[in-house]
């Protein structure tokens, strides 16, 4: 696989493609980074995006993670003390979960946040940037209902933040991108460059398909669950022998959960994956490629219960190193 098709596999946006393709031409020490607001224990959502950084490391690029202390802390996640608390146990779990720990760099985001300089600047793109933008921008992230002056904050700093890290490139699930695309517009007003930015696609709850996997509401996976916890979510998940499954009857779309998980998270991390069948059934399949797999699935060729516990298996393979390591 070239830099190129490493760099961009499994995402659902990148912004721009020639800009892409300009870092791909030369990653060799490029840096990219991913926020993530500190919630203590990693979950699917943080899995994905580190899925896209260790791509990215094997590309050539060097990752920083920020740590978003202040920006738990604006969407209202706890207090100053507590969240501190809670982002040094997320160092330790990326690597866990496969960060080259030699080259990746932690930083906090009250390391620089609160920095006279960075201040000013944020004071700036208060200026440029109305309430509404603000709030637009705001919309998949913020976690309540009435909107706090804090989260009309929070996207500028994030804008912010990309200069002040110094990174080439901005990695996020879709609920991202407003926000990104809000730094696009409003950075050169205080001449710095509009980012380049990744998107990855976001993955549909796991036990009904609709909506997305989040670690508030609906089924999902983290780095707490035992390998028979993920047996049993995986086991009750949704999973039609299909990769397109029909709305529900009021029209809610609906996506294959198992099939995403094995497409983003399965495939990804390991260079085959093996279904183990008794002989009887026709004895285990082997599969190279995540395509193959699904025209199983839709073929009849793979029942779902043989591929829900190929997928807990894999699952659990991927969190045991977590998993030990929060019971250190
Ligand atoms: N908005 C992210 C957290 C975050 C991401 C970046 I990239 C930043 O520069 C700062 C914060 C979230 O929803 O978790």
């Amino acid at each position: 696989m070239d830099a190129y098709e490493l760099i961009t596999r499994n995402a659902a946006e990148v912004v721009t493609e020639s800009e892409i393709e300009a870092l791909a031409d030369d990653p060799e020490g490029k840096r990219a980074y991913v926020g993530y607001e500190p919630s203590g224990v990693l979950h699917i959502g943080h899995m994905l995006t580190a899925n896209k950084l260790i791509d990215l490391q094997e590309a050539g690029f060097e990752v920083t993670v920020l740590l978003a202390d202040v920006h738990a802390y604006l969407n209202d996640k706890g207090s100053f003390e507590e969240i501190r608390h809670t982002a040094e146990r997320m160092r330790d779990q990326f690597i866990a979960y496969g960060l080259d720990e030699s080259n990746t760099q932690f930083v906090l985001g009250s390391d620089f946040q609160l920095d006279d300089d960075y201040t000013l600047d944020l004071h700036a793109l208060e200026l440029e940037t109305t309430l509404a933008r603000a709030e637009r921008a705001m919309a998949e992230i913020s976690s309540g209902d009435s909107v706090k002056v804090s989260q009309a904050v929070y996207p500028l700093m994030q804008a912010l933040d990309i200069p002040y890290l110094g990174v080439d490139l901005a990695v996020g699930g879709m609920e991202q991108r407003k926000v990104h695309m809000l730094a696009r517009d409003v950075l050169p007003s205080i001449d710095r460059e509009p980012p380049t930015s990744l998107h990855t696609p976001l993955i549909a709850d796991l036990g009904t398909g609709r909506g997305k996997m989040s670690s508030s509401e609906g089924v999902t996976i983290s780095m707490e669950d035992s390998r028979e916890d993920i047996e049993s979510k995986v086991n009750d998940a949704y999973c039609p022998p299909t990769a397109d499954p029909e709305p529900t009857d009021d029209g809610v779309e609906r996506e294959n959960p198992v099939l995403q998980v094995f497409e983003y998270h399965v495939f990804p991390r390991f260079d085959s994956v093996t279904v183990e069948r008794p002989e009887e059934y026709g004895g285990d399949l082997v599969y190279d490629a995540y395509d193959d797999l699904e025209g199983d699935l839709e073929s009849g060729e793979l029942h779902p219960a043989d591929a829900k516990d190929a997928l807990a298996e894999y699952l659990d393979r991927l969190i045991a190193p977590g998993r030990q390591q929060l019971a250190e």
